[in-house]
């Protein structure tokens, strides 16, 4: 019933982690391998060429209706998650394995997706839109850069690997129609055939009136925002570059129930990622969510993704 694909790849279910919560160390993406942990692919924690500690604690924080983070991309390094998709052969458990790549530099991705261990890797989500690496800007609100890396990482891409090898970005919330435009046909110019939107709300700020404090450390204060808040810039980023582009769409952002996914999936998302709520609820989120997503679906006589996919109505 929740059976998808992302560009040529199907997966099992459309549900799966968002890169960076628990899926950093060789225990976490062993335990979102297990054949009980519902979820469609595993997607790794975005990874830098070599390994980082990120910034300092406390540096995550939530409550009921979002998150605040800026864990400065904490990761093992890339060769250790390279290197991990063959030790473990993803094949044999048929959940595609994703590769998020995060390089401090052009340079940097280019040199990671040059060297993938493409028998073992399904795909890459080309991370564009980190906000919490400081005197860094997010590569997606920098046009220029981001054309130059796509149309790099695309020429990399045609002649090193299969046809059918995902290759993802995941952008950040765009808010203007210009950039929708811009974003769009960069991309559309491209071997880019999978969008993740969105990541966190780059340099929100929370603030707790009791301790008249910051509630995280790092930037002063300031961190990417997840959770229920960002879901309708994130429904309006999926539906906007559904309809701008022919990719697999996969929605991230505010999804805590099958509702919540059901809106990304109208919207069109062929898969949605969940990141804040899988933080507060662990590996049982998965199994949850889409028992309410097949409810819904029931109710309305859906028997596929298909029969409700990017089939939002406008008022008239
Ligand atoms: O590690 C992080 O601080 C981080 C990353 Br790479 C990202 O893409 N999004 C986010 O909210 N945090």
């Amino acid at each position: 019933m929740l059976k998808t694909k992302i560009h040529t790849r199907e997966l099992s279910h459309c549900i799966y982690n968002a890169s960076g919560v628990y899926c950093c160390s060789e225990n976490d993406l062993n335990l979102l391998n297990n054949y009980n942990v519902n979820v469609g692919a595993v997607l790794s924690k975005s990874c830098t060429l070599q390994s980082r500690v990120g910034n300092p604690e406390p540096r995550y924080w939530d409550c009921d209706e979002l998150s605040i983070n800026s864990s400065g991309l904490p990761n093992l390094g890339y060769d250790f998650y390279n290197n991990y998709s063959y030790k473990y052969n993803f094949s044999n458990y048929n959940k595609p394995f994703i590769l998020s790549i995060a390089g401090l530099t052009e340079q940097d991705n280019l040199y990671m997706i040059e060297n993938l261990n493409q028998n073992y890797i399904d795909g890459i989500e080309l991370n564009m839109s980190c906000p919490n690496i400081k005197g860094k800007s997010q590569t997606g609100y920098d046009f220029e850069s981001t054309e130059d890396l796509i149309r790099k990482a695309s020429e990399i891409l045609d002649s090193k690997y299969s046809k059918d090898f995902i290759f993802g970005v995941k952008l950040p919330p765009y808010f203007d129609e210009i950039h929708f435009n811009t974003v769009s046909e960069i991309i559309n110019n491209s071997s880019v055939n999978a969008i993740t939107c969105i990541n966190s709300l780059g340099n929100g700020l929370v603030v707790d009136t009791d301790s008249e404090s910051t509630v995280i450390k790092p930037k002063n204060g300031f961190g990417g925002i997840g959770g229920s808040v960002i879901k309708p810039i994130a429904l309006s980023n999926v539906h906007t570059f559904y309809k701008l582009t022919q990719c697999s769409i996969i929605g991230c952002g505010g999804i805590s129930t099958g509702k919540d996914a059901f809106e990304h999936i109208l919207c069109g998302a062929s898969a949605v990622q969940i990141g804040t709520q899988f933080y507060k609820e662990k590996h049982s989120c998965f199994r949850r969510i889409e028992t309410e997503l097949k409810q819904i679906m029931k109710e309305k006589n859906y028997t596929s993704l298909d029969d409700f996919k990017g089939k939002l109505s406008y008022l008239t």
